[in-house]
Parts: C-alpha cells; structure tokens; sequence
C-alpha cells in the first residue's frame, strides 16, 4: 500500500539516530496503519514504530497528539518513581520538524513516530488462564497510574465513545438512512440491540446520579493492547493511548472481558464457538481487583457483570453500524466482516445473560477475597 520513498519522506521529518532501512506493516488494530521502521547505525538495527492516524475517525490530530504526549510525559515520571525503564514501560512520540509530534503528509493524512519496545509480544487469545490474570493487572495498574491525572487537561478524542445510549441511537440512525441498501438483510440483529435498548442508559445513569466515578481510562482495552516482555513474561507496556480519556473504570474493565474472556475471536463465523469463559472473567477480575481494586467502590464491583455486557452490546451494536453504512469506519478484509463481528459480539452478550449471576458471584467473592 505505502511504498519504500514515501515511508522514507515521513520518516525524513523525524530526526532519528541513523539511515532508515525498511519497513514492515503490522496488521493490528481496526482504525490506524503501523509500521515497524527500522534504521540501521553501524552494524546495529534499531526499531521505532510508525502510524499513520486515522482522521476521519481522530478528527483533530493536534487534541489527540496532546492528549497522548501529556498521558505519556505522566506515565514517564510516575515509572521513573517507580525504579522503572521508561523506554520499555510506556510510549512516548518523537517530535518532528514541524515542532509537533506528528506531520502530515501531500494527502493530508498524520503520522507519528513511536519509540519501539523491542522484545515484546502480544495476545490476540489466551493461551493460559494466568495471560489473562496478568492482562487484568497490567490494565488495573494503567489506571491507577493515571489515577491523579488532572483529567480536566485531557480533550475528549471521540465524544460520547462509551456512550451506549448514543450507540443505540446511531444505530437506529443508520437503519432509517439504510446508506447501504442492507438494512433488510439485518432485521433479526436490529431486533437483537432493540430489545436491549433500555439498558444501553444504565451505565450512564449510574454516572450521572453520582454512584459510579469518572476516573481517567484507557478506553479500549483489547487484550492485544497488553505488551508483554518476551524473557519474563510479564506484562511491560499498553499501547493505543488514544482513546486515553475520562470515562469509567468499567469501560476499562466490560471491554477487556468482551474480548478477552470470548473463547472465540472477534469475527469467528461459527457462532457454537462463542462463550464467556467464567474461569477466563475470574482470571481478570482478580488480576483487576489486584491493582486497582483498593480504589474502586463497591459500586463499581456490583457493577461488573452488567458493564461486560453492555460493552460488548455497543460494539455489536458499532459493528452492525458500521455495516449498514456500508463500512466506512472500522477495515474490513471482506464484505460481510463487520456482520461477523457483529454476530459473535451478539452471541456473546447472549451467553453473558445466561451466565449472569454467576459472573456477579464470581467478582463479589473477588472483592471479598482480594480487596475487602
Ligand atoms: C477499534 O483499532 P482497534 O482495534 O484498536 C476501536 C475500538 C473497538 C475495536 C473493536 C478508536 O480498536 O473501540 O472496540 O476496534 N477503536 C476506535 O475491535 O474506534
Ligand atoms: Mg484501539
């Protein structure tokens, strides 16, 4: 897609230690293009991790590109307190010539420069529960890093992300535009988010009458966003801080359940292989409640089950969307992707009404064990 001249044209505005020596892609994420750059110094190769933003989606690059420099800048300090390796344990932008952290390119499009943490790996599924353990502490330890960010210095990336409500009416937006002329081949689906529609308020709700706290989240905790260190093991650094803003410590938490605890992926098309894996939601909440279980309310517990849920709704819900619009926000391999997405996330909250109290069950007897 990008060719070898115009990477090293953006690259070229970066001031980086040696002479830039190939690129690869790196097929993550459903909104940004990455690359992995490397520049050779000597005989040595050293990696940096190029993006391209994506502005239909992050439609102001300069509030997005401050909001992650100021995360980043704070995570910095707080790991350096810490006794630890800055380089590794967070990201951080390099600036360009421009005097920004990012440039834009002859299409308008914005790039970034990432440092690179070498030696790491992620996840897109689990291969032991303890993965997941660790995934639920990792992202519990994020926030509570963040827990005294002056959240009022933070510009709201995409207004209304987390807004399951507003999902909903999107939806029910998209379904009277019908921009793609599928709105027909979908009514079962829209029946399935319709007959829900009253609880897509209740997160919300409980926000606004006090009983659950706005903090500073992370806002899209896919497993995959968990880097971890290839000699330990251990968890080393999150990635994708765009969605970096104040919301709810159970966004943080329904999200990561949504696609971690899934024992299929994302788009799996054999809907028999979709479930919550009640030892895999155990595994997290316990790694969760671990570091950032002393700050959360008993509130925010209770609320647990409900917030898988109603993650995972909203973004079928996005999918479905997303589909009836004809695909313009999320990259899709084939046409009916966002479809499949969308029939896996629906089957999962399917699963999660059934196996609702004993997900509540197992994130009180947590609390009690681990934090109480
Ligand atoms: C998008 O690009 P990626 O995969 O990190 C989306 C998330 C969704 C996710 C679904 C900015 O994240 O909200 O949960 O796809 N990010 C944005 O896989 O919309
Ligand atoms: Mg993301």
């Amino acid at each position: 897609m990008f060719t070898y001249d115009q990477i090293a044209e953006i690259l070229s505005h970066f001031s980086t230690a040696g002479r830039f020596a190939g690129f690869t892609p790196i097929d993550e994420g459903h909104i940004n293009n990455t690359f992995k750059v490397e520049y050779r110094v000597g005989e040595r190769s050293i990696y940096h991790l190029l993006q391209q933003i994506n502005t239909d989606v992050f439609k102001n690059p300069d509030e997005l590109m401050a909001n992650v420099d100021r995360v980043t800048a704070f995570l910095r300090d707080k790991i350096i307190a810490e006794g630890g390796d800055p380089e590794r344990e967070t990201l951080y932008c390099k600036p360009a010539d421009n005097g920004k952290k990012y440039v834009l390119d002859e299409k308008g499009k914005a790039w970034r420069l990432y440092n690179f943490v070498g030696d790491s790996f992620s996840y897109n599924s689990i291969d032991s529960p303890e993965v997941f353990f660790k995934a639920g502490k990792a992202f519990g330890r994020f926030q509570q890093q963040l827990a005294d960010f002056p959240s009022e210095k933070l510009y709201e990336t995409i207004p209304d992300f987390h807004n399951t409500a507003k999902r909903y009416a999107n939806l029910m937006n998209a379904v009277k535009n019908n921009r793609s002329g599928r709105a027909a081949n979908v009514e079962r689906e829209i029946t399935f988010a319709h007959e829900r529609r009253d609880e897509t308020y209740l997160l919300l709700g409980k926000t606004l009458t006090g009983e659950l706290p706005l903090r500073v989240t992370h806002n899209d905790t896919k497993l995959n966003n968990v880097l971890f260190d290839r000699a330990t093991g251990e968890p080393v650094c999150i990635v994708d801080l765009d969605t970096v803003m104040p919301g709810l410590s159970l966004y943080d938490f329904g999200d990561a359940i949504r696609f971690g605890a899934n024992t299929a992926a994302e788009d799996e098309r054999d809907l028999s292989k979709v479930s919550l894996d009640l030892n895999l939601y155990e595994q997290y909440v316990r790694g969760f409640l671990t570091t950032a279980g002393d700050s959360l309310s008993p509130a925010e517990v209770e609320t647990m089950p409900l917030s898988a849920k109603l993650m995972t709704l909203e973004c079928g819900m996005r999918f479905l969307t997303d589909y009836i619009d004809g695909d313009v926000y999320f990259r899709v391999a084939y046409p009916d992707h966002n479809l499949d997405r969308c029939h896996t996330q629906f089957a999962l909250v399917a699963d999660m009404e059934r196996k609702f109290a004993e997900m509540r069950e197992i994130s009180q007897r947590a609390y009690e064990e681990i934090v109480k």
